[in-house]
Order: C-alpha cells, then sequence, then structure tokens
C-alpha cells in the first residue's frame, strides 16, 4: 500500500476540548487542557506515524474576536491552519449554537476538504439532546461528516482516528518517524508552568502572564531548568509569588512533577518572575515569544 501523510487541523470555539482530543490522538500531554478559554495560544503540531502513515494534528487556540495584540496573533494560527489542511476537523460541544467568527464559519462550511464535524462532551448529554444536537449541526455544516465523541473518555476517538486515515492523501512522510511535534523540548517547559498559573491564580493574570525558559541543562541523571514568569504590572508579580513565596512554590511543585513524567527524569526547576511591561501589545516581545507566523 501507498504511504499516506498529512495535515489534520483542529478548530472550534474555545474550550470544546480540541486539546483534550488532540492528546488523545498523540498519547502524550502536547496541550496543555484547563477549564479556561485561551489555554492554548499557539499552533501545537501532534505527529501520529504508522508504518504506512503520518498524520499531523495542529492543535490551534479557541476561535474568538481578538481585542489586543496577542489574540490577533493568535487568530493568524487559526488562518493559518485553513491554508494548509488537507482534512479540517471541526469541533463544536454539546449546547453550543455557533462559531464565534462568521468569516471562519464560511471557510468550513465552503471548504473543498473533508471536513468532520465533532460533536464533542456527549458524555454530558443525554441521548434525545444528542439526537436533536446531531440534526442541528447536519443543516448548519452539510458539507460535513458527523461525528458524536467524548475526548475525555475516549468514546468513538479511535473511528474518528480511522476515517481520518481512509481521508488522508497518498504522501511521503513530512517529518521523520521517531518525531512527535514540532515544538522544541522548552516550548513544553513554559506551557507546564503556564498550565499550573492558569489553573491557580483568579481573573486577569493567566492572561498577563507569558513563561520563557532560559537554562535547560541535561546531566545523566537529572536537567536543570530554570525558567522566568513575566508579568505585565509589579501588582502581578506579588501576587504570583503569594505570601512567604508560597503561591509560586507550588507552580514548581506541580510543574516540575509534570516536567518529570514528560522527560523520563529527574528535574531541578528553578522559576522566577519578572515585569515585562505590557508585553502583550508589544509587537517585537509578541515575536520574541514565538506568537509571530
Ligand atoms: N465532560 C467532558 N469534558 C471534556 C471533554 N473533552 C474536554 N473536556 C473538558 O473541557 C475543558 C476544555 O478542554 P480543552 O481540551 O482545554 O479545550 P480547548 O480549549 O478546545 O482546547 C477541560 O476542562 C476538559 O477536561 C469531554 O469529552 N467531556
Ligand atoms: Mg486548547
Amino acid at each position: 500500500m501507498a504511504h499516506k501523510a498529512g495535515f489534520v487541523n483542529i478548530i472550534g470555539n474555545p474550550n470544546v476540548g480540541k486539546s483534550t482530543l488532540m492528546n488523545a490522538f498523540v498519547g502524550e500531554k502536547l496541550s496543555i487542557i484547563t477549564s479556561k478559554a485561551q489555554t492554548t495560544r499557539h499552533r501545537i503540531l501532534g505527529i501520529v506515524n504508522g508504518d504506512d502513515f503520518q498524520v499531523l494534528f495542529s492543535d490551534t487556540p479557541g476561535i474568538i474576536k481578538p481585542a489586543y495584540e496577542l489574540q490577533a496573533s493568535m487568530m493568524d494560527f487559526v488562518k493559518s491552519a485553513f491554508e494548509d489542511a488537507d482534512i479540517l476537523v471541526y469541533m463544536v460541544e454539546i449546547g453550543e449554537q455557533a462559531l464565534k467568527d462568521d468569516a471562519f464559519f464560511k471557510k468550513i462550511t465552503n471548504s473543498k476538504i473533508p471536513v468532520l464535524l465533532l460533536l464533542n462532551k456527549i458524555d454530558t448529554s443525554d441521548q434525545q439532546k444528542l439526537e436533536a444536537q446531531v440534526q442541528l449541526w447536519a443543516e448548519k455544516v452539510p458539507n460535513a461528516e458527523i461525528y458524536p465523541i467524548s475526548a475525555l473518555e475516549g468514546f468513538q476517538v479511535k473511528e474518528v482516528f480511522n476515517r481520518i486515515i481512509e481521508l488522508l492523501p497518498e504522501s511521503p512522510p513530512f517529518y521523520p518517524k521517531d518525531q512527535l511535534t514540532d515544538k522544541p523540548e522548552r516550548f513544553f517547559i513554559n506551557e507546564s508552568i503556564r498550565e499550573k498559573i492558569l489553573l491557580h491564580y483568579k481573573k486577569e493574570i493567566p492572561y498577563a502572564v507569558e513563561v520563557e525558559t532560559e537554562a535547560f541543562h541535561e546531566e545523566d541523571n537529572i536537567i536543570r531548568i530554570r525558567s522566568v514568569i513575566m508579568v505585565e504590572r509589579e501588582t502581578q508579580k506579588g501576587i504570583i509569588i503569594g505570601h512567604k513565596g508560597n503561591a509560586l512554590k507550588r507552580v514548581g511543585v506541580e510543574a516540575r512533577k509534570d516536567l518529570e513524567k514528560f522527560f523520563g527524569k529527574q528535574i531541578h526547576l528553578e522559576l522566577y518572575v519578572k515585569v515585562n511591561k505590557n508585553w502583550r501589545s508589544n509587537q517585537n516581545q509578541l515575536k520574541r515569544f514565538g506568537y509571530n507566523n
């Protein structure tokens, strides 16, 4: 059989389960997941390899109306996901009514490439509601194949994967067969730390944070990492560190545990906090953090 390979790009509203699905496909925690919207800021590639196929999944930020430069750049990642896709995976969740952007929605309904519409979180629904939802989406996106799934419980995930393999074009692989993603190790360190911040701080704090890993030294038995947590204002710095440094300590301990799992090695993680005034609105800073396409 000829080798198949292609780009399968996952798009949809914030919080519908896109990152959960990609991690389920890849079998690794490449994308961070929280119950907060805008957890995913970048386009993240997850590669699934078989003897005669290579699927290049892209997890993307949820679609929003951008309010500041960072969000505009996040939407550029979504735009690019339409451009190189061989298959579009459009994810909606039970109870959802419409995509948050009409132009993106038109791109889906006018798509010349196959569209799989995944109706996610059916574990939270009953049969009657589910059937009504399937009918609703069949009318809204007539060009799509609809699959009710639960990304969290793995229900129907394998079936979707098999269909993707069927639809993939014939092509040689794009990446070496032992590669899992196109992002460097430091990216996953930054993301693990950012995930803990999303989990433990309220309101706008997580959205004002960026993480940069300054040092990564691998020794025989341990990896020594130093990362800086960047905030926009002095007051945010105090909040991140917390009374007697306890809040920051918790972030460090939890991120370290995840990273030890990810790298399969003991980790020493040093964290500190720095003010980087209004980085979210500064083109140069955004570029430095990898938000330029
Ligand atoms: N009940 C249920 N929750 C889910 C399912 N898939 C994802 N979630 C939850 O929905 C939230 C958002 O998931 P995430 O993958 O970050 O969504 P994204 O913003 O689209 O990437 C998290 O709390 C997930 O645990 C599902 O199939 N069922
Ligand atoms: Mg996500």
